[in-house]
């Protein structure tokens, strides 16, 4: 079942998490002090976005221990347990954000101006690894498309290309794999301004854990986990495909799109089921990660197979 709205914590109280986080919810908004109550804000300025459609029957959120102590960061370690502890050690402040190329605005915004400037939004996600593991994520962000919205991209822009921070001193993991960095992600620039499409800045109400890619991370739910970029430093928007750091270093695995489809395996495993974390029992993937009704639309008419 699918329902409108702008917030996803109308979920069945059956859903709620140990956490406690959504019976508290309303105090640690009042605490944050930057979401809109009705009535007591003026409309955000940058109201062009639209709200999604929020899935309602997306299962049980996975623990904050669980979403912070099994990570994927190569900067840091190929060890998913390995990567909380070595991640403290990388400076989050001062932090800017660069956004630059095909746009009419560029700006260089210091994060704590962009958290206090934009709506912080909350949305439970589905969060799906294209190595077969999965979680359910309570995510607390920005939407993009208001971002995008007001660095305003020219007519030429036609991607989004997204880079991640390099710490050298804090990053041990940097020459360990075949990968390039810093890491490199890009979307299509409609993929970009999807309502869904969101730059991650907290979880469970509380600032993103350094090894969840903090301070600003992309989360796009309905694509494998590694379209979603850690510790973003610039956005640049551009006419050419941009190269991406997984597909350069293996375009027959990975491709450029990377939507979740469980019927296009990965050349070495198959994608039809997954594993979520904290469940012994395999479940199925969705079509879209279960976001088809919403995303479908921004691919008819192309091959999934071969755009995989
Ligand atoms: N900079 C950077 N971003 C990254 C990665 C990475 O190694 N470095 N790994 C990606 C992969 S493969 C996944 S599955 C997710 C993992 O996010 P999580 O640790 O928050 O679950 O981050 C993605 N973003
Ligand atoms: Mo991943």
């Amino acid at each position: 079942m699918i329902i409108r709205s702008s917030d996803a914590f109308n979920l069945p109280e059956s859903e709620v998490t140990d956490e406690g986080f959504f019976r508290k919810r309303r105090q640690i908004v009042k605490a944050m002090g930057i979401l809109p109550i009705a009535g007591l804000l003026p409309a955000p300025v940058e109201a062009v976005c639209e709200s999604p459609l929020l899935n309602s029957d997306i299962g049980k959120a996975n623990s904050l221990h669980q979403i912070s102590h099994y990570n994927n960061y190569y900067e840091f370690s190929t060890n998913k347990q390995a990567v909380a502890l070595l991640a403290k050690e990388m400076s989050l402040r001062p932090w800017t954000l660069e956004i630059s190329g095909e746009v009419e605005k560029p700006e260089i915004i210091d994060i704590d101006n962009l958290l206090q400037q934009q709506e912080i939004v909350e949305r439970i996600y589905r969060f799906r690894c294209v190595e077969g593991w999965s979680m359910v994520i309570p995510w607390n962000g920005i939407q993009l498309c208001k971002l995008l919205t007001r660095i305003k991209p020219t007519s030429r822009a036609k991607y989004v290309q997204f880079i991640s921070h390099v710490d050298e001193s804090s990053m041990i993991g940097l020459s360990l794999t075949g990968l390039d960095f810093p890491y490199m992600e890009a979307l299509r620039l409609d993929e970009a301004m999807h309502p869904l499409t969101l730059l991650a800045t907290g979880l469970y109400g509380k600032d993103l854990p350094a090894q969840n890619g903090a301070p600003l991370r992309l989360v796009v739910p309905w694509k494998y986990g590694f379209k979603g970029p850690k510790s973003i430093v610039k956005i640049i928007l551009s006419e050419q495909k941009p190269e991406t750091s997984w597909n350069k270093i293996s375009p027959t695995e990975y491709g450029f799109y990377a939507n979740v489809n469980p019927r296009v395996s990965h050349p070495r495993w198959s994608q039809r089921k997954e594993n979520k974390i904290g469940e012994l029992k395999k479940k199925k993937t969705l079509m879209f990660n279960g976001y088809e009704q919403q995303v479908a639309g921004l691919y008819r008419g192309m091959d999934l197979e071969k755009n995989f």
